[in-house]
């Protein structure tokens, strides 16, 4: 088996040593690993090809990876999978600057697509913390949705079309990104959000958007949840050219200054934070400073409009992740209420926690203008799921989403039904069996063991 996988790929491309392959059995949450049998390192749409027949051949499971930032254990195995790296295919090709479009392959980081936008003058509209090394397959197999959501919608809504090898052995190529593209079912669309379980997306037609250079970044300092809640609701309707919208509490906040040596923002503390970003072709800080006067809940504000300014005031957001991850290994609870539960969820959710585990810490973070907050709870072992069950009982009492944005993957598969009536779970498995019918792809993710 390790030959004909060598005769496809090379045998340079077939990692079998263990202190090598390590590194891809465990993902960015720390709390999912796995003992790849191998890793399998294609250079081309062809070789996914090759690969995928072999495992057919051989009836090997196979794990599709990017740039493993994922945080639901979707991209490492469970069971001696296979790891199918797909790093190698990241050349960014066919780049239209006249219709503001490219061609990523599946392993271009996206911060690298970032870049070929902005070389031609356009930008993407997926940002996230892992840019550097997160990939465009990757953000496509999770639908990843990140800080810009609000204004430009999640990854589904850049992908004009993809390149991908289906279960089935077959390659599909759907590359010329017209805007308006009503001939059938949406392949790509399907793919966006399947975790590998259907196929192994090789590259992808993305939509850009315009640049916007004109930046304000401000953070606001609030007293209650309900004053931050209110307040996140009112900008969303009257913040122009309104980016980002997002929430953080004091001990966030002061575990990321004090692990990363950062100056706190404001001279005293406050209970929670949002951080509010305007991106435009205009300078919009009069009308920002307009409009946080008239809320009357602000208790203090830092604005910034250069680049560095910007930047820093980001981080106290973007270093939650990290800053955490020195306090133990993290529950992740990616989590999304409507507005109208909103408050409720933020002020019940540490006591749900503190019930179903007494040693538990909670900190909650999140895309506040997309109702979505990320429950992080430390002090409790990986593999203990009572705080995972009751924050995702109260989640979907609260008529929420249990995945927001990171997934299914193994964390959450247990919940599917929480979310998902047995009507759709077994259209699930439909499409499922029709795509992959030997069940090669991921098939430890997203869908619950039977
Ligand atoms: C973010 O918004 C990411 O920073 C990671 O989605 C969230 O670490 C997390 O829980
Ligand atoms: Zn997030």
């Amino acid at each position: 088996m390790a030959k004909s996988l060598m005769e496809v790929v090379g045998e340079d491309h077939v990692v079998i040593d263990p202190d090598v392959a390590a590194s891809y059995g465990i993902d960015w949450s720390r709390r999912y690993t796995g003992t790849p049998s191998a890793v399998i390192r294609p250079a081309d749409t062809a070789q996914v090809a090759g690969v995928l027949a072999v495992c057919r051949d051989f009836s090997l499971a196979v794990v599709p990876q990017g740039g493993n930032t994922g945080l639901v254990g979707g991209g490492v195995p469970v069971d001696g999978e296979l790891i199918l790296s797909l790093r190698r295919l990241s050349s960014i090709t066919d780049v239209d600057q006249a219709g503001g479009q490219l061609t990523a392959g599946a392993g271009s980081t996206i911060a690298d697509v970032c870049s070929a936008a902005a070389a031609v003058g356009w930008s993407y509209g997926i940002d996230l913390a892992s840019r550097d090394s997160a990939t465009a397959g990757g953000t496509i197999a999770t639908n990843a949705g990140g800080l810009r959501v609000l204004r430009y919608g999640p990854t589904r809504s850049q992908v004009m079309g993809v390149e991908a090898v289906l279960g089935t052995g077959v390659t599909v190529s759907h590359l010329a990104g017209l805007t308006k593209d009503n001939t059938g079912y949406d392949l790509a669309g399907l793919l966006c959000g399947s975790e590998g379980t259907l196929g192994v997306v090789t590259a992808a037609r993305l939509r850009l958007v315009p640049e916007s250079p004109e930046r304000v970044v401000a953070l606001l300092a609030f007293s209650s949840v309900t004053a931050a809640v209110s307040a996140s609701l009112e900008f969303r309707r009257t913040v122009p050219d309104l980016r980002s919208l997002e929430l953080f509490f004091d001990d966030g906040l002061a575990l990321v200054c004090d692990v990363f040596g950062l100056p706190r923002p404001f001279p005293k503390a406050y209970p929670l934070y949002l951080l509010v970003e305007m991106a435009s072709q205009i300078d919009r800080l009069p009308e920002l400073s307009e409009i946080i006067e008239s809320t009357g809940a602000v208790d203090d504000v830092a604005v910034a409009t250069d680049t560095a300014r910007c930047d820093g005031l980001w981080q106290y957001r973007e270093r939650h992740t990290e800053a955490i991850n020195t306090v133990g290994t993290p529950h992740k609870l990616d989590v999304t209420l409507p507005w109208s539960h909103l408050v409720e969820f933020i002020e019940t959710v540490p006591n749900v926690v503190r019930t179903a585990n007494p040693h538990a810490t909670t900190w909650l973070f999140g895309h506040t203008g997309d109702g979505n907050v990320h429950v992080n709870v430390t002090g409790v072992e990986p593999d203990d799921l009572n705080v995972d069950e009751h924050v995702m009982t109260l989640v979907a009492q609260l008529g929420g989403s249990i995945s927001a944005e990171h997934g299914i993957g193994r964390a959450k598969r247990p919940w599917l039904h929480f979310n998902r009536s047995k009507e759709e779970i077994a259209t699930f498995r439909a499409i499922k069996n029709a795509l992959d019918p030997l069940g090669i792809l991921n098939p430890n993710v997203l869908l619950p063991v039977h």
